[in-house]
């Protein structure tokens, strides 16, 4: 059996890309992947890569939202790295690396590592690139893979990232940029299928683990909608409450799908690898705003739910 899934898993690799065909250096780190040997846990990486697999989701997107998600790899180059209270940047666009992101000191404080978020924040300069960066793009896309929980039972995040994350709110503007979003599946006993689905939309209050009979494809992968401007992930098409009062989330049909499987388009952070040292970065990913909600978003591994979901 163990021969089974290397050889899946060589599959995998060997047709992994980000759909675009373009990110050429994400496919050399993937192929070192398999030579590292790491083994962390009880169980190989070509059995957790395998699991993670089986599970990749289908995002609906909303049919009118300007605001589309994209990759790291696409988004490094078009921003500049600066910390707050000082004038001129860190990196400047063009600059960045997923190494030397998390590579950065300044005012007594590294940005990579730790369990804090500092004062780095990822900007996309006001110049004739800014409105195409944040509108994403869906000619290279990937979601990104973490596991959890190993057992009792398996549980693995599939996070999506969005460079910008427009405003709903008619007062309050929550727009913001770096936009990190995620659904969680909690697996049966025997990780044959999933049995619940954790939609992450806002706060705890607005986010829910749901049964996966209805909310899985005929294979068995999970189906999530995201939320216009918000990205907010929820189980079906609809109208949303939030934390404030009179500001609904909206999902619906009829926009664009991402099927990640398809795609082979999905990477795991939770194996060491050059190009995936961004995971390390410990600033924001946008710009800070007025308050916390329309400011840039920390990385997955810097969010609270990282560690695990709500239960
Ligand atoms: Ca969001």
């Amino acid at each position: 059996m163990k021969q089974i899934y290397l050889l899946l898993l060589l599959v995998f690799l060997i047709s992994s890309c980000v759909n675009s065909g373009q990110n050429t250096n994400d496919n050399l780190n993937v192929v070192n992947i398999t030579t590292t040997g790491v083994n962390t846990n009880a169980d190989s990486i070509a059995t957790t890569s395998y699991i993670e697999a089986q599970f990749l989701p289908v995002l609906h997107l909303h049919p009118d939202d300007p605001y589309r998600p994209s990759t790291v790899s696409w988004v490094l180059p078009r921003a500049e790295l600066r910390y707050e209270g000082n004038s001129n940047p860190i990196l400047k666009k063009g600059e960045i690396t997923e190494t030397n992101l998390q590579q950065q000191t300044s005012g007594g404080e590294s940005s990579g590592g730790g369990d804090k978020v500092t004062k780095f924040y990822l900007d996309y300069p006001d110049d004739s690139e800014r409105d195409i960066t944040r509108r994403g793009n869906l000619e290279e896309f990937s979601c990104y893979v973490h596991v959890t929980r190993r057992n009792d039972p398996m549980e693995i995040q599939y996070w999506f990232y969005y460079p910008y994350n427009g405003s709903i709110a008619p007062v309050l503007d929550i727009a913001h940029e770096g936009d990190w979003e995620h659904i969680t599946v909690r697996l049966k006993p025997d990780r044959s299928a999933i049995d619940k689905i954790y939609y992450s939309a806002h706060d705890e209050q607005h986010s829910w683990w749901v049964d996966a009979a209805g909310h899985v494809t005929p294979e068995g992968r999970p189906i999530v909608y995201s939320a216009k401007h918000t990205h907010g992930s929820y189980p079906s098409p609809g109208k949303w409450n939030t934390a404030a009062p009179t500001v609904q989330d909206e999902t619906k049909d009829g926009g664009p799908a991402i099927d990640y499987n398809a795609q082979y388009a999905w990477r795991s952070l939770d194996v060491p690898a050059p190009l995936f040292d961004w995971v390390n970065f410990n600033g924001h990913w946008g710009k800070p705003g007025a308050f916390q909600a329309s400011s840039g978003f920390p990385g997955p591994k810097f969010q609270k739910e990282w560690k695990e979901d709500p239960r």
